[in-house]
């Protein structure tokens, strides 16, 4: 199949998963388009199989917002009608459903068919889709889209419960590369992060306020008390100043690597011992589902798909959002000792077998399947 891909470029979730999407459908033998206003961050390698084509919107000063849909409806129209694209996978909702939808209206109008695909992630549902300036258009492109699909069963329920959807939603759950993630034959160079005696303790995330990373911090900071310990912090966002000040009030700002923005959490994860995810909210938690693929227990809240990630007393533990003591405990319960440490471990990573690439993939050939015979 020629399939046109549509995401945000950016280190986000989504964006993650629809490249990754993406370059396991080309090594299927699909013909790849990916669509969007950067190359994305994890695309680095483009073949015969796998196309970049970039969305410009040029500056002008009439408009205090540029408008970035009607550009992209555009291109898509042109890429269609260039290189016969068959179907349009949008991924995140906003504005994506909605430029996906103008630009199938305007290739109908010449007589071309492109049914579009909307893969929902979780924001723009639960934090942005919802608001009532976007509600309308957020309900209206969900429902015109020809196949709906969520990355978990919560976020399908949250979809249900937030909008008037009269399509049916498939839950196609996020996946994962088991072979980038497997650290057996790795040097893992833990010894440039930490001493043989500390524990290594991971977050990676947007640092929004949604991830809740002074939790993080505070979980961190009673560990480092009972153990020596050293926290990696991954990512960029605007909690982050924050969070300095914070663990340098807490005087454990020696403890904590700030690794900004990183393309090699695989590298990272590799040294990990434990990784904490203490959301507010989350669709599904690609983040905790690339820590288990390292064998990297997960201390996480139990909140939105998270419980459908992480299994209870196996892969880690679940608490509820913000109840710090308890996240603490269980991590040291899983720290201070090594044989259980190493029994998480390798629980972790049989978890993260159940979403396996392999198995998830092919249920979007399947939609794709099924919506292109719909038409
Ligand atoms: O987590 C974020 O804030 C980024 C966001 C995104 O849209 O990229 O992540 C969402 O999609 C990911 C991929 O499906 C999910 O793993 C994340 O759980 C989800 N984030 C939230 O629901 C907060």
């Amino acid at each position: 199949m020629k399939i046109g891909i549509v995401c945000y470029p950016t280190f986000g979730g989504s964006g993650v998963v629809a490249t990754e999407l993406g370059l396991e459908l080309s090594k299927r033998g699909h013909e790849i388009h990916f669509i969007t206003y950067n190359q994305p961050v994890r695309l680095e390698l483009l073949s015969n199989n796998v196309h970049y084509h970039e969305v410009n919107v040029p500056e002008y000063p009439l408009f205090h917002y540029q408008p970035y849909e009607l550009a992209l409806s555009s291109k898509l129209v042109d890429m269609v009608k260039l290189h016969g694209i068959e179907l349009l996978h949008v991924h995140y909702a906003i504005p994506h459903a909605y430029a996906g939808y103008m630009a199938k209206k305007m290739l109908q109008e010449e007589g071309i068919y492109v049914p579009i695909v909307t893969t929902l992630h979780g924001t723009d549902i639960t934090l942005v889709g919802s608001h009532p300036f976007y509600k309308p258009a957020v309900t209206f492109s969900i429902n015109k889209s020809d196949a709906v699909t969520t990355v978990s069963q919560s976020l399908k329920d949250d979809t249900l419960r937030l909008f008037d959807i009269k399509k049916d939603i498939h839950v196609v759950p996020n996946f994962i590369d088991l072979d980038k993630y497997n650290h057996m034959f790795t040097d893992c160079q833990r010894g440039m992060m930490a001493m043989d005696n500390e524990k290594i303790i991971t977050h990676i995330s947007n640092l929004r306020k949604v991830k809740r990373v002074q939790d993080v911090i505070t979980i961190f900071y009673n560990i480092q008390k009972q153990m020596p310990a050293k926290l990696m912090l991954v990512g960029e966002g605007p909690e982050k100043e924050k969070v300095e000040r914070q663990c340098k009030q807490l005087g454990i700002f020696d403890k904590v690597i700030f690794f900004g923005k990183s393309n090699e959490i695989d590298k990272i994860l590799c040294f990990s011992d434990l990784f904490i995810l203490p959301s507010e909210t989350e669709s599904f938690g690609l983040a905790a589902l690339e820590a288990m693929a390292s064998s990297v227990p997960v201390i996480s809240t139990n909140t939105g798909g998270l419980p459908e990630v992480n299994e209870q007393g196996f892969s880690g533990f679940l608490s509820n959002v913000g109840d710090v003591d308890e996240m603490t405990k269980n991590a040291l319960y899983i720290l201070s000792d090594a044989t259980r440490l190493k029994t998480f471990k390798n629980n972790a990573r049989k978890q993260a077998l159940i979403f396996d690439l392999h198995k998830i993939v092919p249920k979007y050939e399947s939609i794709y399947e099924d919506t292109l015979k719909k038409c």
